[in-house]
């Protein structure tokens, strides 16, 4: 190969000035050819960078473990590099560009030396769609580079697209260390560039992903009037053989995956339904020609998190991960098969558990807490076409067109299973004063309620204020506007017990969600929104115990009263940014709150 396999000037130049940073051994531009993701593997076997596993049981899949202070997005090292602090907004770390760039370089600075420096030319959404945008990811990391082929559609295409078009974005990531001293997690919007060192897991480093497809894309989307959101795309086949399309917002760990590609309950499954998995973590969405919202799944792949699934609980999944999957932080068995919390079938005797160190069922450690077999935020990186429910339209270019937003939490109290937001200003106003318990998809304390504004506060690359501002501004656009819902899988009772079954009877939501989108069914108006009457929703096949359903869906003045306090609070960091429909939305709720 040429040392330059592409005509790009600007692509020639960028590459050859990082790699006089980083100083590696050598360059390899990877072109996503079989033969030579088979040779990287070969080549992280030989280091144990990657394990193979048995290859009987489970084809083309492998095993990596990361550092164990490198489980999880790190958010506290997360930067929005923009010249001005207020357009990062109260939401983002900020640092001024030349100080990002000065910080990250000390450590950028020969990092790669006895390592390869990979080249991987990436495109987010069908390649020449005119929906994609292209990014470069420079890497010292083959286990990046083997996500990177599953979650992007990288290689010679993309290259050829790069003679074509000029622009992409600059990403530039090295394993470093892997001190978490000595870890950032840069983006410079203004610039196009992301740099991220010394972390090798997920969000972290697969710079398509989150970075790229949500922080930089959500800066280029409010310039360019779309929408990049963290969302789930499905589509929900009707006895009919209508599809309708949703997109959904839950922060991470909140159950997108499981929810994109879920099979129907026994008792709906006579009607007919059936589900087409879009995405399961990120829609790009614009108003198209016919006035309607189109959404796209920049990604190819799945990054799921491991624990809880099961054939039970994700039968979709459990057929997905049964070839051709990288297993990131979880248990490998003496058979060469893995196994996480929650999986199917016994729980095995023995093992070596996440962190590389032998592990034996019913392990304690020394203050007598479960020793974990697999990491709470371990996942797995398979493609989207290994899904039996993947959709068909995958590679359309224009995507598909969406009927209804979704916007959930996990909350334990306040939130009932679903509502419907009056219009679309309310609308904005539900998903901006969403908050959910923190889950072990980031670092720091579980279980704490935050504020997480339509699933992007540790998402948006730029002053959350002005996203609001955007929002509203969309919805003028359309002329026929998805209608809004909230959801919430995780209410519990006095006994700190879900009292929703939820994973597949959640069909039995957007059941009624569909029939409010066209009108079908009635709903009952609350200070909040329309909630459904108990009987509208389709309980076939699915006991619960006395009125659950009818507590499911109770709204509770005095516990909104006491949340209209968090959302003021949380507003308020906005200070004169936030725009003035969304403060006329909490007083007119403060005030239907305590009306009789
Ligand atoms: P990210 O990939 O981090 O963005 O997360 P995600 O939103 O795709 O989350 P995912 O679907 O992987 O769900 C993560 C956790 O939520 C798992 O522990 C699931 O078991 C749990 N979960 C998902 N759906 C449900 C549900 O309907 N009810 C309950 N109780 N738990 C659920
Ligand atoms: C999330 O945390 O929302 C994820 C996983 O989807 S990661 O790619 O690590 O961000
Ligand atoms: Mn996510």
């Amino acid at each position: 190969m040429d040392k330059f396999p592409t005509h790009n000037k600007k692509l020639k130049e960028w590459v050859s000035k990082m790699a006089k940073l980083c100083q590696p051994d050598s360059i390899v531009w990877i072109d996503g050819s079989d033969g030579q993701k088979k040779q990287l593997e070969e080549e992280a076997f030989a280091t144990d960078e990657i394990i193979r596993l048995n290859q009987e049981k489970l084809p083309g899949c492998v095993l990596h473990r990361t550092h164990p202070n490198d489980v999880a997005r790190t958010e506290h090292l997360t930067f929005i590099c923009t010249k001005k602090k207020h357009d990062a907004g109260p939401n983002n770390n900020w640092m001024p560009p030349a100080t990002g760039y000065k910080k990250a370089r000390e450590i950028f600075k020969g990092a790669m030396r006895g390592r390869t420096m990979y080249v991987v030319p990436f495109s987010m959404g069908p390649v020449g769609s005119e929906f994609s945008k292209i990014g470069v990811e420079l890497t010292d990391s083959k286990y990046v580079v083997l996500n990177m082929l599953i979650m992007t559609r990288a290689g010679e295409a993309v290259l050829r697209q790069l003679e074509k078009e000029d622009d992409f974005t600059k990403c530039l990531h090295s394993k470093a260390e892997l001190d978490v001293n000595k870890r950032l997690i840069l983006h410079f919007p203004e610039d196009n560039t992301i740099w991220s060192v010394g972390s090798g897991y997920g969000g972290n480093v697969l710079l398509g992903k989150k970075c790229l497809s949500l922080r930089i894309a959500s800066f280029i989307a409010r310039k360019e009037q779309w929408l990049a959101e963290h969302m789930l795309i499905m589509g929900i086949e009707e006895p009919n053989g209508h599809i309708e399309y949703i997109a959904a917002a839950f922060p991470s760990a909140c159950g997108k995956t499981n929810l994109a590609m879920l099979i129907p309950p026994e008792g709906l499954k006579k009607k007919g339904y059936r589900i087409w998995t879009v995405g399961d973590d990120i829609a790009w969405m614009r108003v198209d020609s016919d006035g309607q919202l189109w959404a796209i799944n920049p990604e190819s792949g799945f990054f799921g998190v491991a624990p809880g699934t099961n054939s039970d609980s994700n039968p979709a999944m459990v057929e997905t991960i049964k070839k051709d999957t990288i297993f990131t932080n979880v248990l490998l068995k003496p058979d060469g098969t893995v196994w996480w919390e929650g999986a199917d079938g016994d729980v095995p005797n023995e093992g070596i558990n996440w962190q590389g160190k032998p592990w034996k069922s019913g392990m304690k450690d020394a203050e007598g807490k479960p020793v974990l077999g697999a990491n709470p935020n371990a996942r797995f990186t398979v493609p989207i076409k290994n899904c039996p429910t993947a959709s068909f339209r995958l590679e359309q270019h224009h995507g598909v067109p969406i009927s209804a937003i979704i916007f959930g939490g996990r909350r334990q109290h306040l939130a009932p299973l679903v509502y419907e937001a009056f219009n679309w200003q309310h609308g904005i106003f539900v998903g901006a004063t969403m908050a959910s318990e923190r889950t072990a998809a980031q670092v720091g304390k579980l279980g704490e309620v935050r504020r997480d504004p339509m699933a992007m506060f540790p998402f948006c690359g730029y002053n959350m204020a002005f996203y609001f501002r955007h929002w509203l501004n969309m919805g003028k656009k359309m002329t026929k506007a998805p209608k809004i819902f909230h959801v919430n899988w995780f209410r519990q009772d006095e006994k700190g017990k879900f009292m929703w079954p939820g994973f597949r009877e959640n069909l039995r939501v957007l059941e009624w969600v569909l029939d409010r989108c066209s009108n079908k069914v009635y709903a009952v108006k609350t200070p909040i929104g329309y909630v459904p009457q108990p009987a509208d929703i389709d309980m076939t096949g699915l006991h619960l115990p006395g009125d659950t359903l009818e507590k499911l869906l109770e709204v509770h003045k005095e516990d909104w009263l006491r949340e209209l306090k968090g959302i003021k609070e949380f507003f308020r960091i906005f200070k004169k940014d936030l725009p003035k429909e969304l403060w006329q939305e909490y007083e007119e709720l403060e005030a239907r709150l305590k009306s009789k």
